[in-house]
């Protein structure tokens, strides 16, 4: 076959796979047909007559996605009346008017769940078991039908339930790093869903189905715009477009908040400073937060990135951050609107190692925000790393509301390619004891506020959402999004049960596909921090895009953006010593995590080289010398790359030809990308530790030169300041 017709031939056969429906674009909204007969059937006595209160908007769009849901389900339309008989099988209502007969049952329920919470209840009525489902408020009865939905397509039975659930987090928050111009920074997932040149006379039918599904997990805030933030945002011309979709996310309970760059008032309102003490200034935000509220009256508040960066911010002016963030608070506060004040801050002109700068600058402020500031703080001290040990400022601000920053967009996991479900991650940190007050003291319990009494709580997950038919690029990355909602509910969910939920609800219920499925996505994680960077190691990628491997990298104008300044490989070992002996960071947490951390003898080996500078010759836990199991660690990160596409090929009979080919292309990437970090890794950390490579490992297949030699002037997500 000539070369020309060959290709032709192959690009037909993918066209013609991949031409189908945009398959993975329902997310795990799919509602797909229930096959088990007994299944249907039971579900079908229950949704017979149904009661359905009508009223407001959100209950409008619970009613809609429960015909939709109930429908495509069990291929049926379900009959609703919006007056109550004896008939009913299913009565969905608020608790103000429940019927009579079964209100009695729901009033220790409903008493618990407070504004957002539902109660999913089997209750005796005329003789039969009917189901109830119930709030104290309508976004309540959004959250409970949604689950309702969820118990049904996973297949689980509702004889006898009973389910009182309410969010442990108030505010449960995405925050989209996304441009006006459509880019969207460390996206990979397309182009920003938002249209602002087509909004306000054109609203994207996506702009709903983004509504449906944040609502479907809890979701109940978003940041539209970037950290790394444009004035523009707050001009009249742009919040007409905001409130077009304020107005969308309305019903499903989802409040916006806007990114405000510190410099407005001189960039779009002609003052010459922004400084916070100044009284024009002041005005100004006060003027500007009114005009906002005119327009979106239900306005969530400003999320802020200052002094950070190159972000302007209070500092600029000789102000601080308690200045800063509580100028804005008092003018949001008539409103009801919050502050996030964002913690990630760290300096070139201070020396001190950069683990440490966000916890000295802002501690010391415990107690001096206004009530409606929150500080948004990563989960780990530097960024987003694969692992990370706890952010120290987690139960270090017992008067501060502290809100978790996750990273749902993998910056530094690979980004849309690489198959790493986070929840995994998340757990990690949320489970992670701070001792702060006493053995217990999770960060779970620092972010739900519940450790230090706190008014008010929040988890932000930085949107790993664009315009990709499937909206996260890669298909299992719908998972990170899913998993963190879930989380953002309640904290201390298990990352076993949320993937179990999610592949039921977006594959099957087949145990044959979920058993290993789940296997594969809770071993995935564990599997790139070791072909990335085990033992501890961190930042080690290339510069600016973060793709790929490039811990050679030493000559960027800020110490602490190289490389190097993060492994400290020299001759005599490798690891960042972060004990009192080094930087002394371990300082800052509680007595109790820093002696463990102090001593590598006690150190969790997974924060080795992150605590501690060690000889190469280091004897670990299972007896290898720290160069022999690093190495050793690599091979396996690629080795369980390997499981993973084996195990995707056990499951192709239980999935689509195109669901199939889409993961098992990704995963061959995934693949050669995971030995290009191992080799490339290892054959720069041998030129200081001058050791053979152990047995098991496989020898490189390029030279040190070769790696450092690419290039990837295009790599996705690239903020323009690096370009
Ligand atoms: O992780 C780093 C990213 C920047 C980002 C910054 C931040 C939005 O590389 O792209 O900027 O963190 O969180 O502010």
């Amino acid at each position: 076959m000539g070369c020309k017709k060959f290709i032709l031939i192959f690009f037909l056969c993918i066209g013609s796979s991949f031409s189908q429906s945009p398959e993975g674009y329902n997310l795990w909204l799919e509602y797909s047909k229930i096959q088990q007969p007994s299944l249907v059937e039971a579900y079908n006595d229950l949704t017979t007559s149904i009661y359905f209160q009508g009223g407001t908007n959100t209950l409008k769009v619970a009613k809609q996605e429960m015909a939709t849901g109930l429908e495509k389900m069990l291929g049926r339309i379900p009959d609703f009346t919006n007056s109550i008989n004896p008939d009913h099988t299913l009565i969905v209502t608020k608790g103000s008017f429940l019927p009579e007969a079964v209100i009695k049952s729901f009033e220790k329920d409903l008493q618990k769940i407070g504004n957002e919470g539902f109660v999913i209840k089997s209750v005796p009525h005329n003789k039969k078991d009917i189901l109830v489902v119930t709030a104290n408020n309508d976004i309540g009865i959004l959250y409970g039908i949604f689950r309702l939905l969820h118990l049904i397509q996973t297949g689980q039975s509702l004889v006898g339930i009973k389910l009182v659930d309410a969010p442990k987090i108030d505010i449960r928050m995405l925050n989209h790093w996304d441009n006006l111009d459509r880019t969207v920074e460390r996206g990979y997932a397309g182009f920003s869903l938002w249209n602002w040149q087509k909004l306000t006379d054109f609203i994207d039918p996506r702009y709903v189905d983004y509504a449906r599904a944040n609502a479907s997990i809890g979701i109940n805030a978003v940041s539209l715009t970037n950290v790394n933030a444009n004035a523009l945002i707050l001009t009249p011309m742009y919040l007409e477009k905001v409130k077009a979709l304020a107005m969308v996310f309305e019903p499903y309970g989802i409040k916006v908040y806007l990114t405000a760059r510190f410099s407005a008032p001189m960039e779009i309102g002609g003052l010459e400073t922004a400084d916070p003490l100044d009284a024009k200034v002041q005005k100004w935000w006060n003027d500007k937060v009114r005009e906002i509220y005119g327009y979106i009256p239900n306005f969530g508040g400003f999320l802020v990135k200052a002094n950070s960066e190159g972000q302007p911010g209070p500092q600029n002016y000789g102000r601080n951050h308690v200045d800063g963030a509580n100028m804005m608070a008092t003018a949001l506060e008539p409103f009801g609107g919050n502050v996030i004040w964002r913690a990630f801050v760290y300096s070139e002109h201070d020396p001190e190692d950069r683990a440490k700068q966000a916890y000295s600058e802002f501690v010391p402020f415990d107690g001096q925000f206004k009530n409606n500031v929150l500080v948004q703080v990563k989960n780990g001290a530097i960024d987003f790393q694969p692992r990370e040990p706890f952010h120290p400022m987690f139960g270090a601000m017992p008067q501060t509301p502290l809100m978790m920053e996750f990273q749902i967009t993998q910056e530094y996991l690979g980004f849309s390619t690489h198959l790493v479900y986070l929840p995994k991650l998340f757990e990690e940190v949320l489970k992670s004891d701070t001792y702060q007050k006493g053995k217990g003291s999770t960060v779970a319990k620092v972010v739900d506020g519940s450790l230090h009494n706190k008014k008010i709580s929040g988890m932000a997950g930085v949107a790993n959402i664009g315009t990709d038919l499937n909206w996260t690029g890669h298909p299992f990355a719908q998972a990170n999004w899913y998993g963190f909602g879930r989380l953002a509910w309640n904290p201390d969910l298990s990352s076993d049960t949320i993937a179990e939920e999610w592949i039921k609800a977006t594959y099957t219920d087949d145990e044959k596909f979920v058993v290993p499925i789940k296997k594969m996505m809770m071993n995935s994680r564990e599997a790139v921090v070791n072909y990335m960077g085990p033992l501890g190691l961190h930042h080690i990628f290339d510069t600016g895009h973060h793709y790929g491997p490039g811990p050679w990298v030493g000559n960027l104008s800020r110490p602490e953006w190289n490389p190097i300044y993060y492994h400290k490989a020299d001759e005599k070992g490798i690891g960042f010593d972060r004990t009192p002996t080094g930087s002394n960071a371990t300082a800052q947490y509680a007595d109790e995590v820093a002696t463990i951390f102090n001593d590598p003898k006690t150190c969790p080996e997974e924060y080795l080289l992150w605590f501690h500078h060690l000889p190469w010759d280091y004897e670990l836990k299972n007896g290898q010398t720290l160069w022999n199991g690093m190495a050793l660690k690599y091979q396996e990160g690629v080795d369980q790359v390997e499981t993973m596409i084996k195990t995707w090929e056990t499951v192709k009979p239980h999935i689509t030809q195109t669901q199939y080919k889409e993961v098992a292309m990704l995963l061959k990437i995934q693949l050669k990308e995971a030995k290009w970090w191992r080799d490339a890794c290892l054959l720069y950390f041998q030129t200081f530790s001058k050791r053979n490579l152990p047995d098991g490992v496989e020898k490189p297949k390029q030279t040190l030169e070769y790696y450092k030699s690419l290039r990837f002037p295009f790599a996705p997500g690239i903020r323009p300041r690096w370009n």
